[in-house]
């Protein structure tokens, strides 16, 4: 259990009424024990399944489909830059076809053996393409977008100075998007206190990075110059999801609509007929005819997206 108290800046407790108290912050009195221990009852959103062990909790295989590519993933951020890139693959007329499962992250899914075993992070998303004579496993989204990519020659231009260019902002949005997801989000939506320090320090930094787009996004039509790329689908669920106001309710908060040119750079890859058929893939939540838990064909899609177009919910 966590007291919360002033403390002051020099560390004196119950500093009302001096001067300290102008310097003082609102601290808690936790103190960190010698050695970790796992609280299984720490509450908070994921505590059913977070723990400090990697390694497979249960035995069980993954399906196989027809095609080469088997996508096992779920319609968050980190997964729809995955299947909106197999979806512009699609629509730009490469042999992309691909099967896609849903990986139920808040059952456990990702901790099974199959899973473990093309990914053991466990986490979505993870693949495996099947075409060349030994079967290749990918995880990590970056890695996937870029294997793609080159596979298809397609999204990530053969120009060195391009591919760079493009390579620095998607390595950006790898590294960046944890501190507003797993900081941000996780201390402003999901964690079970409103924190002040944590929130203010994500909140902060998430601002820092959604200014580092805008003025990219000043000059430059998309994220890496004036072609689309794979850096805008990996930077456009996590960012362009915040500047629409998707994400974690906090469009007011963060005052996304300051954002001018990420919005319009958002809206303009918001309507393209791909990525609104990417974000249904694997899609487990909201009303049953609005879910699409496996693909394996664009019949798959269509059914959905013509419901979520009809709705506004796409
Ligand atoms: N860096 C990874 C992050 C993937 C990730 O965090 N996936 C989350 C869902 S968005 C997940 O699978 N979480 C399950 C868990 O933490 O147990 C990537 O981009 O692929």
């Amino acid at each position: 259990m966590v007291r919360t108290v002033l403390i002051s800046a020099e560390g004196d407790e119950d500093v009302a009424g001096t001067d300290a108290t102008q310097k003082a912050c609102l601290m808690t009195e936790y103190v960190p024990p010698k050695v970790w221990t796992w609280d299984q009852s720490n509450g908070g959103a994921f505590a059913s399944t977070n723990r400090p062990i990697a390694g497979p909790t249960h035995e069980a295989a993954l399906r196989r489909g027809a095609h080469p590519l088997q996508l096992h993933s779920l319609a968050t951020p980190n997964g729809q830059k995955v299947t909106i890139l197999l979806e512009e693959l699609l629509a730009a007329g490469h042999d992309a076809e691909y099967d896609a499962y849903l990986v139920n992250i808040s059952k456990g899914d990702q901790f099974s053996s199959g899973f473990v075993a093309i990914n053991p992070n466990s986490k979505i998303p993870a693949m495996i393409d099947y075409g060349p004579a030994e079967p290749i496993r990918l995880f990590e989204s970056g890695s996937i977008m870029v294997y793609l990519a080159d596979k298809f020659g397609a999204f990530l231009s053969k120009d060195v100075a391009k591919r760079a260019e493009t390579m620095n902002w998607l390595f950006w949005q790898m590294g960046s998007a944890p501190f507003v997801g797993g900081g941000f989000g996780h201390f402003y939506a999901y964690a079970p206190e409103k924190l002040e320090y944590p929130i203010n320090r994500y909140a902060m930094e998430t601002k820092r990075q959604l200014d580092v787009l805008d003025r990219q996004l000043a000059d430059h039509e998309f994220i890496a110059g004036s072609e689309y790329s794979i850096a805008d689908m990996a930077i456009f669920p996590w960012y362009g999801g915040l500047a629409l106001g998707r994400s974690y309710n906090a469009a007011e908060f963060l005052d996304v609509a300051s954002y001018k040119n990420v919005l319009r750079w958002a809206r303009q890859v918001d309507a393209r007929e791909p990525v609104k058929r990417g974000r249904c893939v694997n899609t487990g939540h909201g009303p049953e005819d609005e879910q699409l838990h496996e693909r394996h064909s664009a019949a798959d899609v269509d059914k959905v997206v013509t419901i979520r177009k009809q709705r506004g919910t796409v």
